[in-house]
């Protein structure tokens, strides 16, 4: 195949403008540490991570030796009835990076494959309790849990909503960006109170009829909404009080970003359930992960059908596949061995104070930040708010700078290695391209 002769027709690109993208095309060729070459051969900085995937860089030599020798090995076993140690292992190693309680590790192979696993999880659980009519969903406005139906249901981005009528019953609390709170650094002092309105669910609707709440500890793809101080506490209080599950997603929190394993962590909050995605494999290989509580695995296994019958009918072909768990085992490995979460923490400051000195530039109206995560919020266009960040980004990318734009918002979610140096050409990029 050569690529230049290749029509750019036949790919139907997924979360994209096709019709812009196939006008002017942004072609990644290769990528090495923090950085994307184009096939222009220029250097672009990553400063999204890739997808908020390759926190280690890209192209780690230890990833790619474990899939290449695993290839050789066991290229694909079974995922139903049969097993592999790898799995077992990176279950395992998983289980002890998780909060305490939370040890029982289902596979995907993304974030919205988690966000439904947990979600069946969930309403399956209070069925084998006794409680079959506990099924409605509760989510955020402005969440986002990934694309599947489930997932869609209880995510709060309207237009990816819209076009695909109805899912599961589902109803949502509001979510915390409160105008009042602009330009604050990490967690908002004032709001934990919003937490509340899952009371007035919980009324409107009587704890009896609900699995659960999904949340993400920041709302990531919404642009960066942290959490008020005492917030998701509250949360954690009024789902206990109701017997609501608490499942936070974090499949952008998860491994690293936060500064902290988990968001779970990073907040002093530990939920019933945690999904993850992203950066399990540094985003070599697709692959997701649904964390239970020890007791909801138990409630599966104590059920009184024979015990060659399933417990959970659910799991995907490539749960767990051989080649997504020797990547992650050596991306764990370099988490460890290159101290990276240690890494966020310490950067994480400096990328703050770096990032909130575009305060005061023309139509930037919030600015917030969490561990290797920030968002700008971008002053619209009447009538087209999504119209500004697009341009920014445009204009990034012309730069050498890749920034991801969405709704109002440009989002960033630094490599965990990132140098001093490299935030400071970012923001002074982002200041040149603003101004
Ligand atoms: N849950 C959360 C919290 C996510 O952020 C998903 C589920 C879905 O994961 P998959 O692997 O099915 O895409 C996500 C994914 C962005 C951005 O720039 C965010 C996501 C995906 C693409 C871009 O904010 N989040
Ligand atoms: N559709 C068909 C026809 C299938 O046979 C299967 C799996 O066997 C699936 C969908 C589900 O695929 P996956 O397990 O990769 O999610």
């Amino acid at each position: 195949m050569k690529a230049t002769n290749t029509n750019l027709d036949a790919y139907w690109m997924p979360f994209t403008s096709n019709r812009e993208f196939k006008r002017n095309p942004r072609i990644i060729t290769r990528a090495q540490g923090a950085y994307f070459y184009d096939d222009r051969g220029r250097k672009i900085f990553d400063g999204l991570s890739g997808l908020w995937t390759c926190g280690a860089g890209h192209n780690r030599p230890e990833i790619a030796a474990a899939v290449h020798e695993q290839l050789q090995t066991l290229d694909y076993a079974p995922a139903f009835q049969f097993g592999h140690m790898g799995a077992f292992e990176l279950a395992q190693r998983i289980a002890e990076r998780m909060p305490d309680g939370l040890d029982r590790v289902f596979f995907t192979n993304s974030g919205s494959e988690s966000a439904d696993t947990s979600l069946k999880m969930a309403r399956a659980y209070w069925r084998l309790k006794g409680r079959a009519e506990k099924t409605r969903l509760i989510g955020r406005d402005k969440g986002y849990h990934g694309v599947n139906f489930g997932g869609f249901s209880v995510g709060g981005i309207a237009p990816n909503r819209m076009m695909f009528g109805d899912g599961p019953t589902t109803d949502h609390i509001t979510h915390t960006l409160l105008p009042e709170n602009a330009f604050t650094r990490g967690m908002p002092a004032t709001g934990a109170d919003l937490a509340n309105q899952l009371e007035a669910v919980v009324a409107r609707h009587d704890a009896s009829t609900i699995a659960a709440l999904i949340v993400e500890p920041f709302a990531g793809s919404a642009g960066v909404i942290v959490p008020p101080v005492g917030y998701l506490n509250r949360l954690r209080e009024i789902c206990t009080k109701h017997e609501i599950l608490l499942i936070f997603d974090e499949v952008i929190t998860g491994f690293g970003r936060c500064g902290a394993m988990t968001g779970a962590e990073a907040f002093g909050v530990v939920p019933d359930i945690i999904n993850l995605a992203k950066q399990l494999t540094n985003g070599a290989i697709p692959m997701g992960a649904v964390v239970a509580r020890r007791d909801i695995y138990e409630t599966f296994m104590a059920v009184s059908t024979p015990e060659y019958m399933l417990e959970f009918p659910h799991g995907y072909t490539y749960s767990g596949h051989p080649v997504a768990c020797a990547a992650a085992h050596a991306s764990l490995d370099i988490l460890d061995k290159d101290g990276l979460i240690d890494r966020v923490a310490e950067m994480a400051p400096v990328f703050e104070e770096r990032l909130h000195s575009l305060k005061g530039l023309p139509r930037i109206m919030d600015i917030r930040n969490f561990g290797l995560a920030g968002a700008l919020t971008i002053e619209p266009y009447p009538n087209e708010p999504a119209r500004r960040p697009y341009e920014i980004a445009m204009k990034c990318w012309e730069k050498g700078l890749y920034v991801r734009y969405g709704g109002d918002t440009i989002q960033l979610g630094l490599p965990f290695i990132v140098e001093v140096d490299e935030i400071d050409t970012l923001v002074e990029t982002l200041r040149q391209v603003i101004t």
